[in-house]
């Protein structure tokens, strides 16, 4: 196991990671803003290292300062976290050209599913099921986009290679539209991301957004670890996760559940990563692969009870997985809400002093947030300011543990969206489950 890691994000996740390496006996250096030094985190860390203002592009995302932090401190290795640079490949090249180890996949793996046409041309591959479409970058012959969108059948869906995460995309209902779509949808992507190159996929008119979370080592050995549904979303942000995905069987999380893991061995795949799929109609589409531990893990570790975090690190020094697919079990129902600093009617983002906090407990909770009474959320960064989690012996105890965390937990100071969460988890078709990806927006009446 390392002896020291740089862990080069901030918040809830940060401290997420600083527990992990805790429990290892791994020594931490916190690298953090001018804005952040009094992080919880930051305070709990074995050595800190300031790597610049305030503003993201001149600290999280500071390739240069951050491997310094690391070189100045005698660190081993540099855990990404999610968001800033955990999914720059380039980032990852350059921590393992300057001799640390990057907690997880290699470069050219983040680099190939960063580009999303060869992301899916590997699942084709690697036999996992994907929208129909054209799988390659659609040419400027104007004929010819408009036979293929015919052979799909409208509506279609103009995507950028470079895009993901919602960004980058276009709806496409009738012919007359297609090629304007497509012309603006390549000059969007051109100035977005550098990369004017587009796709065309059948859109799905009312999916579900369901993913598999999966963990890969360097020894050949590669496990799912059931599903999450994530559909509960405004504005391609999520609001609430739960595992496993109500309806899923056994049998369909056994059959696709493996098939990733394998996909996985295929492509050589280095540590946790996320396979993203839309459910429609009882079949999965492959739509992308993340590369990172995300948000929502927790839900997995509460139904499954495996440290997902604490593996990650495992497999980059080395190891081999802990466990094997047969001890993969899961137990319950866990449900998680992000937890926002921002107005619950506008969703405008609400940075302050937090006067009060009270955290909530009981069997089946769990809060992972790096707040405190007197902390004062910067205007700088994303709004989430931590989770809460639920577990319980079916999706009623969850969703009934979940209801008495929200009413128990105080954070005094700053708006936040505690009151949208307790009305999603007293809402009838959430209790119902299985809503797709416009249910939550249809419900708070925007769109
Ligand atoms: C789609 C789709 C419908 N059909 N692709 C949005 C985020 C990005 N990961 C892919 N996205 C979508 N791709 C096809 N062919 C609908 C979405 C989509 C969506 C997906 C997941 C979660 C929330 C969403 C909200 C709007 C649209």
């Amino acid at each position: 196991m390392f002896d020291k890691i740089v862990i080069a994000n901030r918040g809830e996740i940060a401290l997420r990671i600083l527990r992990a390496c805790r429990e290892l006996g791994v020594k931490v250096v916190a690298v953090h803003s001018e804005a952040d030094r009094d992080l919880k985190h930051v305070r709990l860390a074995d050595e800190s290292v300031c790597i610049g203002p305030a503003a993201s592009a001149d600290s999280y995302l500071n390739i240069p300062a951050i491997i310094s932090a690391a070189e100045v401190t005698d660190a081993e290795a540099i855990h990404p976290g999610y968001g800033f640079l955990s999914e720059n490949a380039d980032f990852a090249e350059k921590v393992k050209q300057s001799g640390f180890v990057f907690i997880g996949p290699n470069a050219a793996t983040i680099r190939m599913m960063g580009d999303k046409i060869s992301a899916k041309n590997a699942m084709i591959a690697a036999g996992i099921p994907c929208v129909p479409g054209n799988n390659d970058p659609l040419s400027d012959d104007e004929k010819k986009n408009l036979k293929l969108a015919k052979e799909i059948g409208y509506p279609v869906i103009i995507k950028a290679a470079g895009g993901g995460g919602g960004r980058g995309m276009r709806t496409v209902h009738t012919e007359a539209a297609l090629l304007n779509a497509i012309a603006m949808t390549k000059a969007e992507a051109g100035s977005a991301f550098g990369n004017p190159t587009v796709y065309m996929e059948k859109f799905l008119e009312d999916p579900r957004h369901i993913e598999f979370q999966i963990i890969a080592d360097a020894h050949g050995n590669a496990i799912h670890l059931g599903e999450r549904d994530c559909s509960m979303q405004r504005r391609h942000q999520k609001v609430v996760e739960e595992a496993p995905a109500p309806g899923i069987t056994e049998e369909q999380r056994k059959t696709l559940g493996e098939r990733c893991a394998k996909a996985c061995l295929d492509i050589g795949y280095l540590g946790a990563g996320t396979f993203e799929f839309l459910y429609e109609k009882g079949q999965f589409y492959f739509i992308e692969m993340n590369t990172r531990v995300q948000v929502e893990h927790p839900v997995t570790e509460m139904v499954t009870g495996f440290d997902i975090v604490k593996e990650q690190l495992r497999i980059a020094a080395g190891e081999p997985l802990s466990i094997t697919q047969d001890q993969v079990k899961i137990q319950g129902h866990a449900i998680e809400c992000r937890l926002n600093a921002e107005d619950p009617r506008t969703f405008m983002p609400c940075p302050g002093v937090i006067d009060q906090f009270h955290m909530p407990g009981g069997p089946g909770i769990r809060c992972e947030t790096h707040i405190y009474n007197g902390y004062k959320v910067p205007p700088y960064y994303d709004s989430m300011i931590g989770k809460l989690i639920a577990h319980g012996e079916d999706r009623k105890s969850a969703i009934a543990r979940m209801n008495t965390a929200l009413s128990e937990i105080i954070i005094d100071g700053i708006k936040t969206n505690i009151p949208l969460q307790h009305d999603i988890m007293n809402d009838s078709a959430f209790a119902a489950g299985g809503q797709n990806i416009h249910y939550l927006e249809k419900k708070l009446g925007i769109y």
